[in-house]
């Protein structure tokens, strides 16, 4: 199911620190039904690698079993539709207008917009069966696959040099950094765009949002170490913006060395070894915080509930050692999770409309990231007296 990961994916070296280690933990995404095969469990622990900066786990797990059913959709909020809606103009401005390859391109929703604004190659690459599914559905056409050399070769053959390449969160999900920069430049033209965005990890550290780290995200993305692994490679950096979404992001733009165009100054905070090690002392005190309110809630009768089945759910379940005796039931608004169990602690996941059916006393809002919109959406719940309790950063009580 995994193999051990113990030299740096960018510079090859050995002496790696461990800084988290949150013990064997389930596969964050492995919803199943009870009479279902489950994937099982994992190390989870977190290296840092002194000479090129780079955070990453201690394991790579198979990634045919993490994705080839995946059951994450990016459509399913409204917040990420506006975010698409921005970034989409952002990206306008830096290319052309006629071609666009979107690596992991999971529901199609994000070329969908493209395709609106007028791009007449809409291409996605997708190893996830069902997703590829629903992109169909939307009009949207996906390679099968992981991204390799074969298939950028493949899409090239098929549209020629695109205008834009775009990888949304699944630049960290990959093993071999330097075999996917390689796999990049096939796709490039001289003027081709790269936007690359992934958790921006100094955001992460800052805000001790550790729910990222599981097992699918196999790095944790800094501008140094992205500079270092370009390093020899026909590709350099060239823009870096930052955006809110998923507790905090960056979208680097990579372009070919021969484009014509100096990069400029890119600013980057530093992140340290000490700096880790302060994550995973308020990483524990966020969890002993979250189970022990949970406890003495359930203690004095009260209903707890999981608002949101994100990745980022299973890693505090299983963290706190949540079962259903204090977490009754995650809704969701995603099909492919409900009425499935929660990886690990077999929580049942229902519907959203269960907030407004049960009435619960506190509902744990495991989609932080969201919390707005989800809180917008749900005033009734707070109407009749129902409490969310946020944690992210400072566990907050609303
Ligand atoms: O890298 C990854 C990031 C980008 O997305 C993946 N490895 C997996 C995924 O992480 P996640 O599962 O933590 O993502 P979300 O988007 O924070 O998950 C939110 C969950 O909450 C989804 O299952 C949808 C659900 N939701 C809901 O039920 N009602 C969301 C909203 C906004 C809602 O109103
Ligand atoms: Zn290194």
């Amino acid at each position: 199911m995994y193999r051990i990961h113990n030299k740096c994916r960018i510079c090859s070296g050995e002496e790696m620190d461990e800084v988290l280690d949150l013990g064997l933990m389930p596969l964050a995404n492995d919803f199943c039904d009870a009479h279902q095969e489950h994937s099982g469990y994992a190390p989870l622990k977190l290296l840092w690698c002194p000479r090129c900066t780079l955070a990453q786990l201690s394991v790579v797990v198979n990634p045919n079993i993490l994705y080839y059913n995946y059951p994450y959709v990016t459509s399913k909020s409204q917040t990420m539709l506006e975010h698409f809606s921005v970034l989409t103009g952002d990206l306008m401005v830096e290319c052309g207008k006629k071609s666009v390859v979107e690596i992991g391109s999971n529901d199609g929703t994000l070329l969908e917009y493209f395709a609106k604004l007028g791009f007449d190659k809409v291409v996605g690459i997708e190893p996830a069966d069902n997703l590829r599914t629903l992109a169909k559905k939307r009009g949207i056409e996906s390679y099968r696959g992981f991204f390799t050399e074969a298939t950028a070769l493949d899409v090239v053959d098929e549209i020629g040099f695109t205008d834009l390449v775009i990888a949304r969160h699944v630049f960290c999900h990959i093993d071999n950094w330097h075999a996917a920069i390689h796999a990049l430049g096939v796709l490039c033209g001289k003027d081709t765009v790269i936007a690359i965005e992934v958790p921006y990890f100094p955001d992460t550290i800052a805000k001790v949002e550790w729910d990222q780290v599981y097992h699918e995200h196999l790095s944790y993305m800094t501008i140094p170490a992205m500079q270092a692994a370009l390093e020899g490679s026909m590709l350099h950096l060239s823009k870096v913006t930052h955006y809110p979404i998923h507790g905090g992001a960056i979208v680097m733009l990579l372009k070919r060395n021969d484009c014509g165009i100096q990069p400029g100054s890119l600013e980057s905070p530093k992140v340290t070894l000490a700096d880790l090690h302060k994550f995973a002392e308020s990483q524990a005190l966020q969890v002993k915080y979250l189970r022990s309110t949970v406890l003495s809630h359930v203690a004095e009768g009260k209903r707890v509930v999981g608002y949101g089945a994100s990745a980022k759910s299973t890693q505090w379940i299983q963290a706190c050692g949540f079962t259903r005796k204090q977490i009754k039931w995650v809704c969701d608004n995603t099909q492919q999770k409900q009425y499935k169990l929660m990886p690990g602690s077999d929580i049942p996941v229902v519907d959203e409309g269960a907030l407004t059916r049960e009435l619960p006393d506190y509902a744990i809002c495991f989609a932080w990231n969201f919390a707005e919109e989800i809180m917008t959406k749900e005033k009734i719940f707070k109407a009749k007296g129902g409490k969310w309790i946020i944690p992210h950063g400072e566990i907050k009580i609303v």
